[in-house]
């Protein structure tokens, strides 16, 4: 075995990818939303479909929540009902997106009391993490406006500025705020966070516990992600990923379906950085909807797509590139690049499995269980992912 895959077996081995606890329940487009038969009922289902993931992928060990759509009792319990499926409640998420007091925006709302209500959430978002042990809280707001004038982009700036302090100001020693941003939608006209700079700039006022999220699915069509990854790795400011795939706007389709020549570059970005185990930080998440395909096999698709992009940027060879890179041949390091995009690595990830008592074949392993009939004739009327419910 070469150096490089030791090396790329080590690393893979040492890489989380955290599951979004909404890829389970049903969702759609605001047109129209397929239910699915064995869907989770409660976010304790949507635990259980996740540690399944997990145990065919065995590098899944962690699940987002959503709140309210996690909303439940006893988060202490929902904690203590992951750690029994093997794995743990990851970053919370936000939603001060859903209410009807936040027509007009939420933290950035020109009326103080909705901008109180909708701290309230953020704070309670940050009692949620003490109950469960989760170490990141995750804001994303559709806050924005649709039409010029209809209220002043600079004031709106200073309202977020607020708010956020008081969050930050809430966090624990271990605890970060992470802050996504995306270009548009559900507003058209101005976007209160709709760019890496505009995050980069509140969390570098905010302090180290700030850091920027990027959603591979809330960029300009052509925009350039892995030199955003470089720029906030350099400033130490990336705090997180939401992965996912675009064709068009933020479609949330699986990661590496619509192009995983980009998703190669952006891990190249982080390998070349030496940022991929947990001690890096950067939490590797996945932000998805299976509208049309069966969602467990979805995810595991999905991680294992993000995993095999891993490989390849973990066979690039390092020196060859620096000395191509040196020398000014920029063929041979373009060349460097493309042999290791153009590696079949799915045999080495295969046998990465079957080294760690996985079988080589997650899909059909999944497949074998038969736990996609147990949960249709076990689940019934499952839970909307929180869309068009
Ligand atoms: C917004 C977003 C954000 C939300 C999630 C459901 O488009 O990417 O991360 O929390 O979708
Ligand atoms: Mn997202
Ligand atoms: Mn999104």
């Amino acid at each position: 075995m070469s150096d490089r895959t030791t090396y790329a077996k080590q690393v893979l081995t040492s890489q989380n990818i955290e599951l979004p606890s909404w890829a389970f329940g049903n969702s759609g487009t605001r047109f129209k939303v397929f239910a699915q038969q064995g869907v989770p009922r409660d976010p304790f289902e949507k635990i259980s479909d996740a540690a399944q993931v997990h145990r065919h992928t065995g590098t899944a060990g962690s699940v987002a929540l959503h709140i309210p759509w996690d909303k439940v009792e006893d988060y202490a319990a929902l904690a203590a009902h992951a750690a029994e499926q093997g794995v743990r409640i990851g970053t919370i998420n936000s939603n001060t997106f859903q209410d009807d007091d936040y027509m007009l925006g939420s933290v950035c709302h020109p009326d103080a009391g909705v901008r109180r209500k909708a701290t309230d959430h953020l704070l309670e978002c940050v009692d949620i993490m003490d109950a469960t042990g989760s170490n990141d809280l995750k804001l994303w707001f559709a806050d924005g406006t649709n039409y010029p004038g209809q209220d002043s982009i600079a004031d709106r700036q200073d309202r977020l500025a607020e708010v956020l302090a008081e969050v930050y100001a809430r966090l624990g020693d271990d605890q970060r705020l992470l802050l996504e941003y995306k270009l548009f939608e559900p507003s058209f006209y101005t976007t209160d966070v709709p760019d890496w700079g505009t995050a980069y700039a509140h969390c570098l006022k905010l302090g180290p516990k700030a850091q920027v999220v990027i959603d591979t699915g809330h960029h300009a069509p052509g925009t350039n992600i892995e030199f955003i990854v470089a720029i906030l790795l350099r400033e130490g400011k990336l705090g997180g990923f939401d992965f996912n795939s675009r064709f068009y706007a933020d479609d949330d389709l699986m990661v590496g379906s619509a192009d995983p020549f980009q998703l190669f570059r952006i891990l190249h970005e982080l390998v070349s950085k030496d940022v991929l185990g947990p001690e890096s930080g950067i939490a590797y998440m996945l932000d998805q909807c299976h509208n049309i395909e069966a969602k467990i096999p979805g995810q595991i698709r999905s991680v294992m797509n993000v995993q095999e992009a891993t490989a390849k940027a973990l066979l690039i060879d390092r020196e060859a590139l620096a000395a191509a890179q040196a020398a000014g041949d920029v063929l041979a390091a373009n060349a460097v690049l493309m042999d290791a995009y153009n590696t079949d690595v799915r045999p080495l990830l295969a046998e990465l499995r079957v080294e760690q008592g996985l079988d080589a074949d997650p899909m059909a392993a999944y497949a074998a269980t038969g736990y996609g009939a147990g949960i249709i004739a076990a689940r019934k009327d499952g839970q909307a992912a929180g869309w068009g419910a």
